[in-house]
């Protein structure tokens, strides 16, 4: 997709899919680096569990901070940049990693804005680590969904959603006739915007499902303060720009050199 079209098309569907990122070497690298994370804490805990690693391992901020990561969000969300959130999600061959008391891993349908706690945009990137598709569980997406607001969720009635809080938006709210996939080769990129209904199924092939979750906003968004649900943001890092707002805190770690991001491959 054209730079220039990629705002007004994430703008009107809410998501976009398949952006190529890294090259060959890059996605070696990537998987060899994973490996080494899964072969340390398991593939039951790789699962979801390496949350903001990206404070702790160069590569990782590296990924988030990656030019051709970064040049679509500043088409979208401007130059100013924070790294909100990240984590690395799979799903697992049931004969690798098995569903807790027979129930299969999926995502329910949901929205991210529901839990993050920030005004203002969030673009959320999904990095594909290993080919994903329908057979091994790939995102899918309500096109246009991100315009309805903030949707009412309840506790997901079906077991082995991988959603921390267990939420879903009840079925009546949404319309998954319209749902698409967001195939994508390892070393793409889809976006999706923190408003838009999305999930994934389970993983029914004998491949993992491996992508890396990346969430930015601008340095104009700020957090909500909710007493219910204190949220907080301990691994945020300015990634592009400068931030005239300081409404979160810049936890770049002192290796992080913010400049090598800036141009766009
Ligand atoms: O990895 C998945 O299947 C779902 C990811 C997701 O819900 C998200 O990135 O917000």
């Amino acid at each position: 997709m054209e730079t220039r079209n990629i705002a007004q098309y994430f703008d009107t569907n809410g998501y976009i899919g398949s952006l190529n990122v890294l090259d060959k070497d890059e996605v070696d690298d990537l998987k060899s680096n994973f490996k080494a994370f899964e072969d340390d804490i398991g593939k039951a805990d790789a699962q979801y569990s390496l949350h903001n690693v990206h404070v702790v391992h160069p590569w990782v901020l590296r990924l988030a901070s990656h030019p051709r990561v970064l040049g679509p969000i500043k088409q979208i969300l401007g130059e100013n940049l924070i790294l909100l959130d990240s984590r690395f999600i799979c799903k697992y061959p049931d004969t690798e990693v098995p569903g807790k008391d027979g129930t299969e891993a999926y995502v329910a349908w949901h929205q991210d804005v529901r839990y993050w706690g920030v005004t203002g945009d969030v673009v959320s990137v999904w990095l594909a680590v290993d080919d994903a598709d329908e057979d091994n569980g790939c995102m899918f997406v309500i096109p246009g969904t991100h315009k309805s607001g903030i949707l009412e969720h309840h506790q997901a009635s079906k077991g082995g959603n991988l959603l921390t809080s267990n939420q879903e938006i009840p079925e009546d709210l949404y319309n998954a006739d319209e749902a698409v996939p967001c195939p994508l080769k390892a070393g793409q990129m889809s976006l999706h915007h923190g408003h838009l209904v999305h999930g994934s199924g389970p993983n029914r092939s004998e491949r993992r499902r491996c992508g890396y979750v990346i969430r930015y906003v601008a340095t104009s968004a700020y957090p909500i303060k909710d007493e219910n649900r204190p949220r907080k943001f301990e691994a945020t890092v300015l990634v592009s720009g400068e931030d005239n707002f300081n409404n979160f805190k810049d936890n770049a770690p002192q290796w992080f050199n913010r400049k090598n991001t800036d141009v766009i491959a």
